[in-house]
C-alpha cells in the first residue's frame, strides 16, 4: 500500500470522512425506504467498494446485484459513450424500489444509460445514489438523490476508483501526481 499512496498528490477525502458520509447516507436511506421493497444495483466496478460499506450502513431488509457496463472511445481517465450491459441483473426490478448505486458521476452519460435502460423494466421507483459527484463536469443532466461529496474538477483515484485499473484498494479518494499520467501511462488527464 505504501507505493500506492506514493503516487497520491493529495488526499482528497479522508477514510474517516468516509466513513461518517456513508454512515449518513445509510441512515437516511434506512429511513426513506423504510416498509419498502428496496433493491440496490451496483454498477461495476468501481462502485462495489462503496456498496460493500453503504449496505453495512442500511439497517432495513434490502437485496443488491450488479451490473457492469462497456464504454467505448473513452481514456483511462475518461468514460464515453456507453454502448452496452456487458453484465446484467438476474432478477427483475419491476415493481421493486430500486436505487443505483454508483462511485462517481462525471459527465452524466453512464448513469443516463444506465436509468434510461432501467426505467424501460418498470420499476416502482428509480433513484440513484453517489458516492463522488463532478458538477463541473457534466454534460448530460442526472437527478442525483443521494450525494456523498461534490468535489471539484480532479482526476481522484480510491476507495473503488482506478486510474488504468489501479488505486481502487487505497482506503481514501486522492488525486494522482500529474507524473503517474506520463511514461508508461501516455494519456494525460482531461478532467
Ligand atoms: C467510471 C465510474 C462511473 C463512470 C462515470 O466508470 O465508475 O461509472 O466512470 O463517468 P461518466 O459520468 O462520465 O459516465 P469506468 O467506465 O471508469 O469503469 P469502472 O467503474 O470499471 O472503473
Ligand atoms: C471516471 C473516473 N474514474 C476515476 N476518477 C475520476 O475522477 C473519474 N471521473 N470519471
Amino acid at each position: 500500500m505504501a507505493d500506492l499512496e506514493n503516487d497520491i498528490a493529495k488526499i482528497l477525502i479522508t477514510r474517516e470522512q468516509l466513513t461518517t458520509r456513508i454512515s449518513e447516507l445509510g441512515q437516511m436511506i434506512s429511513r426513506d425506504y423504510a416498509g419498502k421493497d428496496l433493491f440496490l444495483v451496483c454498477v461495476l466496478k468501481g462502485g462495489v467498494v462503496f456498496l460493500s460499506d453503504l449496505v453495512r450502513a442500511i439497517h432495513i431488509p434490502h437485496a443488491f446485484d450488479f451490473m457492469a457496463i462497456s464504454s467505448y472511445g473513452g481514456t483511462h481517465t475518461e468514460s464515453s459513450g456507453v454502448v452496452r450491459i456487458l453484465m446484467d441483473l438476474n432478477a427483475s426490478i419491476e415493481g421493486r424500489n430500486v436505487l443505483i448505486v454508483e462511485d462517481i458521476v462525471d459527465t452524466g452519460r453512464t448513469l443516463a444509460y444506465i436509468t434510461e435502460n432501467l426505467r424501460t423494466r418498470n420499476p416502482a421507483s428509480l433513484k440513484i445514489c453517489a458516492l463522488l459527484n463532478k458538477p463541473s463536469r457534466r454534460e448530460v443532466p442526472v437527478t442525483l438523490d443521494y450525494v456523498g461529496f461534490d468535489i471539484p474538477n480532479e482526476f481522484v483515484v480510491g476507495y473503488g476508483l482506478d486510474y488504468n485499473e489501479l488505486y481502487r484498494n487505497l482506503p481514501f479518494v486522492g488525486v494522482l501526481k500529474p507524473e503517474m499520467y506520463t511514461g508508461a501511462h501516455s494519456e494525460t488527464p482531461t478532467t
